[in-house]
């Protein structure tokens, strides 16, 4: 029972359903950041894009100028839903205000959003909420409710730089992110996920200040990162993938395709394809989702890199999808070879094995599965032909084709036949 929320274990279960099935989601970091894209004065800013106010200390006055170049007359909403959509994300989670306090929405509490400050002048998560809808995609909104480094009172991790910054953190919150949170439940319709980041002097008391909002959103789930010890729904690890996972618990790994959140013009580090693709599949043969980020420009581009590697995911998932949409944990914890991925339908208990090394004897061996096999076959295989498979000591040997259908990762299914029967691990 998640305790900030009076419900059933079965309740829980039902309004966590879509997001445990979804296993994949887009994670969006776009701000006034973009702008300076980790340049400042002619200097490159080391670290994490969207950090480069507090990094480089630029003064608050200084800061909010950038704004008025803030100016993204290429943002398609439609086109990032479709992007997201052809990737085989299921939700996209969009940063509606990040520490340096800039609202991409119409926030009538202040001035230092979107269309007060900048010359697009329009909401930006308006259209990108409708655009979702139309194409069953579930949003939700990232909202940095501890710091802020442009309205006085917020927070700042190691401290204020500017006098502006300076004030009462209770006002703050009362006055600005209380009522930005109450916008954002208000204004948009049903909301699917609220994800709050770096809980900065957050007490218990501060925290409680934002529960009732929540009320307004009843099927919303909410990350761990509130603070004053509110657990949320899930867990999230940044920019790593436990090594057992998180057993007993949902998490999300949230994580970046190059070095930075927020655009960054020269950051060319990207990971690749392959990696990509075998993070989603560790992830998911440990019980977790993957939120994988894009830093859009201030013009409203998605960086080319960013698209190609998201096109690549997409042409895997719409081959191999069922093999992480719905799954749970492996049974039989990580095989040599690569990955394991379960499916319970009402026809049975099915198997995924990822194999990242395919066995060049063409001999399969699936590790302690004691369970028997009622049909392998390979994903990729349209008609599904039988592949043989025998009891071996180790567990289950399936013979394969000598050649990888798929250089990144190839599946092979398996469909057990009655209980799924597995050996112990063996200790170290
Ligand atoms: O939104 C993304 C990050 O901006 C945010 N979480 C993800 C999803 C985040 N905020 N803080 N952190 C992550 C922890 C990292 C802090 C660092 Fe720093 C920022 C390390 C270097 C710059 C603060 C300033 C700590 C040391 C210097």
């Amino acid at each position: 029972m998640a305790e900030w929320k009076k419900e059933t274990e079965e309740e829980r279960n039902k309004r966590m359903r879509w997001w445990r099935e979804a296993k994949f989601g887009m994670f969006i970091h776009w701000g006034v950041y973009a702008v300076l894209a980790g340049v400042y004065k002619g200097k490159q800013i080391p670290g994490i894009g969207e950090w480069i106010m507090h990094r480089a200390r630029i003064p608050v006055a200084e800061y909010k100028e950038y704004a008025k170049k803030f100016n993204p007359v290429k943002y398609d909403p439609e086109e990032w839903v479709l992007l997201a959509r052809w990737a085989g994300m299921r939700y996209i989670v969009i940063t509606s205000k990040h520490h340096d306090g800039f609202a991409l929405f119409d926030s009538k509490v202040t001035d230092w959003d979107v269309v007060d400050a900048t010359p697009y002048g329009r909401d930006l998560l308006k259209p990108l909420v409708e655009a979702a809808r139309r194409h069953g995609m579930r949003i939700g909104f990232y909202y940095s409710q501890a710091q802020d480094w442009c309205h006085p009172g917020g927070a700042a991790a190691g401290g204020h730089w500017d006098e502006a910054q300076e004030g009462d953190m209770d006002k703050y919150i009362e006055e600005i992110a209380v009522p930005q949170v109450r916008e954002l439940f208000t204004n948009y319709g049903p909301i699917d996920i609220i994800w709050w980041d770096t809980p900065v002097d957050m007490t218990r008391e501060r925290a409680e200040k934002f529960l009732p909002l929540l009320d307004l959103q009843p099927h919303i789930i909410m990350n761990n990162r509130l603070g004053g010890g509110i657990e949320g729904d899930f867990g999230t690890p940044e920019q790593h993938i436990p090594e057992e996972g998180i057993p007993g618990k949902d998490w999300e790994v949230c994580m970046t395709m190059n070095d930075t959140w927020g655009y960054k013009s020269y950051d060319h580090n990207w990971k690749s394809t392959e990696t990509l693709i075998r993070n989603l599949v560790d992830i998911a043969s440990k019980g977790g989702n993957y939120l994988l980020n894009v830093g859009p420009t201030a013009e409203g581009l998605i960086p080319e890199p960013s698209v190609v590697r998201l096109r690549e995911i997409g042409r895997w998932m719409s081959v191999y999808g069922e093999s992480i949409y719905a799954t749970t944990a492996s049974p039989i914890g990580r095989p040599p070879w690569g990955r394991c991925t379960k499916k319970e339908t009402e026809d049975g208990v099915k198997l995924y094995l990822h194999v990242f090394d395919w066995p060049s004897d063409g001999r399969l061996v699936v590790p302690r599965l004691r369970s028997k096999v009622e049909a392998a076959y390979l994903l990729s295989d349209p008609n599904k032909n039988y592949l043989d498979v025998k009891q071996v000591e180790e567990g289950v040997a399936v013979s394969v084709p000598k050649e990888a259908p798929d250089p990144i990762d190839s599946v092979v299914v398996l469909k057990v036949e009655g209980e799924l029967e597995v050996e112990p691990a063996q200790e170290g």
